[in-house]
């Protein structure tokens, strides 16, 4: 396939994931995020598939994103396929005890952090009527679950948002997608609860979650469907599971 797709959050995860099975299919990547040193090594390893560049910044900050955008070199310019992939849960509690620090980092990184990359890469698109779009939301985002508050709120707006490009891009031919995933066994759970391992292995133990690999094969999948057809909206589960509080544990 000879597109370049452009992937928040590559360093771990699915946006690593999904970076691995695209230059496997021959897309050019443009792999980012915070930690340069995994971006290095990612670069390396997939280099010998496809064409592949980094850019360091963080969603959350405007001008950085901005400023790595446009230092993109002249035969890197045209992204032809965005993932909106980068996001984390920060915390697990209630409304009343959250911590202001970690809705903040929510909002700003999987809500603004997804708008300051689109907005920054959308128009080059909408100027030759031609791009794809894929935004990684959450079960999060299409159910509230117990002390998810925050979380949840900032994947409701990734879902809104998600429509939205649809119905404001459609006259430009260009393609949407949201993919929903529930439970899958990345470093999500790491983040959510600060580097407590026992707790974030707790996440995925007794029975089988999705692994980064499952997300990454339907974004491929997703992305390269003939040019007609447009799958809107995903959502995945592990077998075990049938809602965010609903695991069928061994
Ligand atoms: P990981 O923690 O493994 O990966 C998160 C990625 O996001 C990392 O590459 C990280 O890169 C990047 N990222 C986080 N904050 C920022 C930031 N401020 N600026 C730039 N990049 C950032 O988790 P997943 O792979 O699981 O998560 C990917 C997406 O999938 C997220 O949007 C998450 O909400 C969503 N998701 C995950 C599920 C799960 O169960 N794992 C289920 C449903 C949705 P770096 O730290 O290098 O900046
Ligand atoms: C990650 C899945 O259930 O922790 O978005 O919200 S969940």
């Amino acid at each position: 396939m000879n597109k370049t797709a452009f992937i928040t959050g590559a360093t771990s995860g699915i946006g690593k994931a999904t970076a691995e099975i695209f230059a496997k299919n021959n897309i050019r990547l443009i792999l980012c995020g915070r930690r340069l040193e995994r971006l290095h090594q990612l670069q390396e390893k997939l280099s010998n598939l496809t064409e592949v560049i980094i850019l360091q910044f963080d969603v959350s900050k405007r001008e950085e994103v901005n400023k790595a955008i446009s230092s993109l070199p002249e035969n890197f310019a045209q992204v032809d396929i965005l993932i909106n992939n980068a996001g984390n849960a920060h915390g697990l509690s209630t409304i009343q005890d959250g911590n202001l620090d970690d809705w903040d980092a929510m909002m700003d990184i999987n809500v603004k952090g997804l708008l300051y990359v689109s907005k920054a890469i959308i128009p080059q698109m909408t100027k030759r009527n031609d791009g794809f779009v894929v935004n990684i939301g959450s079960i999060a985002g299409k159910e509230v679950y117990p002390n998810g508050n925050v979380y949840c709120a900032s994947k409701h707006a990734v879902n809104a948002l998600n429509k939205a490009m649809r119905i404001d891009l459609n006259k430009h031919n260009i393609r949407v997608s949201g993919i929903h995933p529930g439970a899958v066994a990345t470093e999500f759970s790491e983040v959510r609860f600060k580097g407590d391992s026992k707790k974030a292995k707790a996440v995925y133990t007794g029975y089988q979650a999705l692994q980064a690999e499952d997300i990454a094969d339907i974004i491929y999948f997703v992305i390269s469907r003939p040019y007609h057809v447009n799958i809107e909206d995903l959502v995945v589960y592990p077998t075990a599971q049938a809602s965010a509080t609903i695991l069928n544990k061994d």
